[in-house]
């Protein structure tokens, strides 16, 4: 097999303008490649209590950039969405978003206990959507593990808004206040892109919203998936690296 061969082999020569999931793979994939080169430099600058928080935000980029350059392959090579990749890179970058509230909180004595409550319900909701999406896709069933997943989804909210992340947030105070309230706006309005996306970029759709329609191939979905995964993704890193080079309290 030639170098050309290979090169070849992601479908380039197939890649259209009007091809918006493809963009998104691309371009998702160089995001994330890019934010996480600039977490691992700017690690060096950090004070030393902020240099494993951001070291987390490189290996969550650092992991989506990896399982972007295969997605984007699977994606070019068979024009189909790709659901075991996508879900094996959530199954280890969600839990490591988990840790970053932990690192934060653990300042003001968050207990090893809140870790592994926000790691269950996250596994759960992953879980339990990779059941709807793999093996249910355009069947009634998978809404039956979509609401159980949204049911996970709720709990992480209610954790982190309201429950234990916020109560520990709040007696911080000050910078880890704040970035913990960023990071829960994130959680609530950026993690909610997913099971809209769940919704409507499966097949049939919700309300005859048909978005797998619109962009005229079956996996729709992927572009809520890539434009949820670079806000969010690098959204975090970038709120625990302005929390990191804060001069405020
Ligand atoms: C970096 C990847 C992130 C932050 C992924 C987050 C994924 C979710 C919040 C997914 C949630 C889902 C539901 C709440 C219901 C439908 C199924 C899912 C898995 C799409």
């Amino acid at each position: 097999m030639s170098f050309l061969d290979i090169f070849l082999s992601t479908d380039l020569a197939t890649f259209r303008p009007d091809d918006y999931v493809g963009f998104t793979f691309f371009t998702g994939y160089m995001a994330m490649f890019a934010a996480s080169v600039f977490f691992l430099f700017e690690r060096g600058r950090v004070a030393d209590e902020w240099k494993l928080s951001l070291l987390v935000s490189a290996l969550i980029t650092g992991i989506a950039a990896v399982h972007y350059y295969y997605m984007r392959d699977f994606y070019m090579g068979t024009g189909e969405t790709p659901v075991v990749l996508r879900y094996i890179d959530w199954t280890l970058t969600v839990p490591l978003m988990c840790v970053e509230f932990y690192l934060l909180t653990k300042k003001a004595g968050a207990k090893i206990g809140l870790l592994y409550k926000l790691l269950v319900a996250s596994v759960a909701m992953l879980v339990l959507g990779y059941i709807g999406e793999a093996f249910y896709a355009g069947s009634s069933t998978s809404w039956l593990y979509g609401a159980l997943s949204g049911a996970a989804y709720f709990y992480i909210v209610w954790l982190v808004w309201k429950g234990e992340v916020a109560e520990l947030a709040a007696s911080a105070g000050g910078k880890v206040q704040r970035a913990v309230g960023h990071l829960t706006k994130f959680v609530v309005i950026g993690w909610a892109i997913y099971p809209i996306g769940y919704i409507l970029g499966t097949e049939g759709g919700l309300f005859g919203m048909d978005v797998a329609e619109m962009v005229g191939y079956n996996g729709g979905v992927d572009i809520f998936y890539n434009i949820a995964d670079a806000i969010n993704k690098i959204g975090f890193g970038l709120v625990v690296y302005a929390l990191a080079v804060s001069k405020e309290d």
